[in-house]
């Protein structure tokens, strides 16, 4: 018999979100835990990410990636749906709420995300511009627009399409990049919405295991 390797995930030696697990390795050990699959983490460093050897795993020098075996991949969306389609309980068996729940993933990604970041660019690379105040209100006021639609779309339903899916695990992990902006509390039911998956025991132990890493890493 021979054994098989967990999966390794590549972290922040020293993730800048001071364990608060807003770094999008987040979601990959979240969606491990889901699935009950162990795995391993690999840190590196911000000097080793853009070195040869990290880039051969992701081109552009940054974490996480995933190896399982043989296969390699960078993109979180990617590595999510690679778990979620190897293991049963993200993704629903009917085929069309299967799809329905991969539509949400990428609405996270590409609808929801890129606002997000807008906002994390001009608060920590542009905060010295003398349009930084105009720019700011004008990138959350696009938040606001899709927190609006989503939290018109969520209703007073749990989770966005039925059983909490793939779909839910995505579109939670991008909003708590919102933590400390004041921004979900606008919106009471997608606040609900974020505590309530928050609430899972899955995401508790990937949270911890993030934590735990990162005091270790303090104490060294
Ligand atoms: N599209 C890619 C994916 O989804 O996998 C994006 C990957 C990505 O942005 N990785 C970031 C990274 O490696 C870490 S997550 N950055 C280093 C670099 O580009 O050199 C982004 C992140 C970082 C820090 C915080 N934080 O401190 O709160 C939150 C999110």
């Amino acid at each position: 018999m021979t054994l098989q390797a967990n999966p390794t995930v590549t972290v922040f030696e020293r993730s800048p979100d001071e364990g608060r697990g807003l770094a999008r390795d987040m979601r990959v050990r979240w969606a491990l835990e889901e699935v009950g699959q162990p795995y391993d983490v690999r840190p590196v460093s911000f000097a080793a990410m853009k070195e040869p050897a990290h880039r051969a795993l992701h081109p552009f020098g940054q974490i996480p990636t995933f190896v399982d075996g043989d296969l390699s991949l960078f993109e979180t969306g990617a590595i999510v749906l690679h778990i979620a389609s190897h293991h049963e309980g993200l993704l629903p068996l009917d085929a069309d709420a299967h799809a329905r729940a991969i539509n949400w993933m990428f609405a996270a990604l590409g609808t929801i995300e890129p606002t997000i970041v807008d906002r994390e660019v001009v608060l920590y690379l542009e905060r010295s511009e003398s349009w930084f105040e105009q720019r700011l209100r004008t990138v959350e006021d696009r938040i606001r627009g899709r927190l609006n639609d989503l939290s018109r779309r969520l209703g007073d339903a749990d989770w966005l399409d039925g059983a909490f899916s793939a779909g839910d695990l995505m579109t939670v992990d991008v909003l708590r990049r919102l933590d400390g902006s004041g921004l979900l509390e606008e919106y009471p039911s997608l606040y609900a919405y974020v505590a309530r998956a928050e609430a899972r025991p899955a995401f508790n132990r990937a949270f911890d295991a993030q934590r735990a890493f990162f005091n270790a890493a303090g104490a060294m």
